[in-house]
């Protein structure tokens, strides 16, 4: 595709469009609600790059029904989100790592055709300390024919999404997508307030020695991970060993860190919740998505993500992403081949 006027690169909606007569069927419906959910990006972009000026820094002093403390940010960003995927009148049931149950907004009971799902503000803990935090958002196709929807719109096997990203908020603002054609990534130009392409068709590089977890908690994983960490740990140069450690403890930043550098993501279960903590709905299966698009693969050590169904708005799984040769390798510790 040309670049826009100037030299600049083609805009996020641009590309969009251009993308949209690709399918013969579309009726431009996709487009707006990957608009709606860009547009939430620029506003959480600005919103942090003034935290601690608008209150937006600190705690509501209310746990989330995962029993997690709720950032103000991350209540602002989830109504945000309701906001702008219901003003659409396309979406006719939304998860949120922040909402108890599903919301069904009215407006898409009967035009709805998408689900979406998304974890408004992932890696909540970082807000507080300006370190990168992300959005992360899946869609899927709506499974009900018509009238409201129920949870089973929502629970469905990763390989239903219809599109998946995340958006990146760190030293700029990376919006990061797929609809199953490929992993584009563009740059948002905080003066204009417009996403420009900066990286179309992602692939993981060749290289892929660095591992990304959070390794305070090793002692209470099971033992294929307990192997697994120990031999990257061991040195080894000609199979590219010792690895270098990276955690930033943002999964969207993490995992993009790993997507432009080669490595592996990994969030394994442990001896009192042998499911981890990320949650398969709303980081697990999205970025999965993207993984596989971008040539790598997601597994909950044995099976890949995109092949699970989940049964629970919030259920958990262990996690392993990024490059495939890495997430093959966790998977020979667990005794896949
Ligand atoms: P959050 O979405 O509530 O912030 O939690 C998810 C985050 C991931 O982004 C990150 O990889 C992980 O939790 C960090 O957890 P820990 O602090 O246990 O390392
Ligand atoms: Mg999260």
């Amino acid at each position: 595709m040309n670049s826009n006027t100037q030299g600049l690169p083609p805009t996020l909606s641009r590309f969009i469009r251009s993308r949209q007569s690709e399918y013969p069927e579309a009726t431009g419906d996709f487009t707006s609600l990957l608009s709606a959910i860009a547009l939430g990006g620029k506003l959480i972009s600005r919103q942090i790059n003034l935290a601690g000026l608008v209150e937006a820094t600190g705690y509501t002093g209310r746990v989330n029904v995962q029993g997690e403390e709720v950032a103000k940010l991350d209540d602002w960003s989830n109504e945000l989100f309701i906001d702008l995927l219901s003003e659409t009148g396309l979406v006719c049931a939304i998860g949120s790592e922040e909402l108890d149950r599903p919301v069904f907004p009215e407006s898409g009971a009967e035009s709805g055709k998408y689900v979406v799902s998304y974890d408004p503000v992932d890696g909540s803990s970082n807000i507080d300390v300006a370190a990168p935090i992300g959005t992360i958002f899946s869609i899927y196709p709506r499974k009900s024919p018509s009238g409201e929807c129920s949870d089973a719109d929502l629970l469905q096997p990763g390989r239903n999404q219809v599109a998946a990203g995340y958006i990146l908020y760190g030293s700029s603002t990376i919006f990061c997508y797929t609809t199953g054609q490929g992993v584009h990534a563009f740059t948002l130009d905080q003066t204009m307030g417009e996403y420009h392409l900066t990286t179309p068709d992602l692939k993981f590089p060749e290289k892929s020695n660095v591992y990304s977890t959070n390794e305070g908690n090793s002692g209470t994983w099971l033992m294929p991970d307990r192997q697994w960490v120990n031999y990257v740990k061991e040195n080894d140069p000609d199979t590219g060993r010792p690895y270098s450690a990276r955690y930033i403890g943002a999964l969207v930043a993490d995992f993009h860190r790993i997507l432009l550098k080669g490595g592996i993501f990994a969030y394994p279960g442990n001896t009192t919740n042998p499911e981890g903590k990320l949650r398969m709905l709303y980081e697990c299966a999205p970025m999965a998505f993207v993984a596989e698009q971008a040539g790598g693969a997601a597994t909950n050590g044995t099976t890949p993500i995109l092949d699970l169904t989940p049964t629970g708005l919030h259920q958990r799984s262990p996690f392993y992403i990024g490059s495939k040769r890495e997430v093959d390798l966790v998977g020979a510790f667990h005794g896949t081949t």
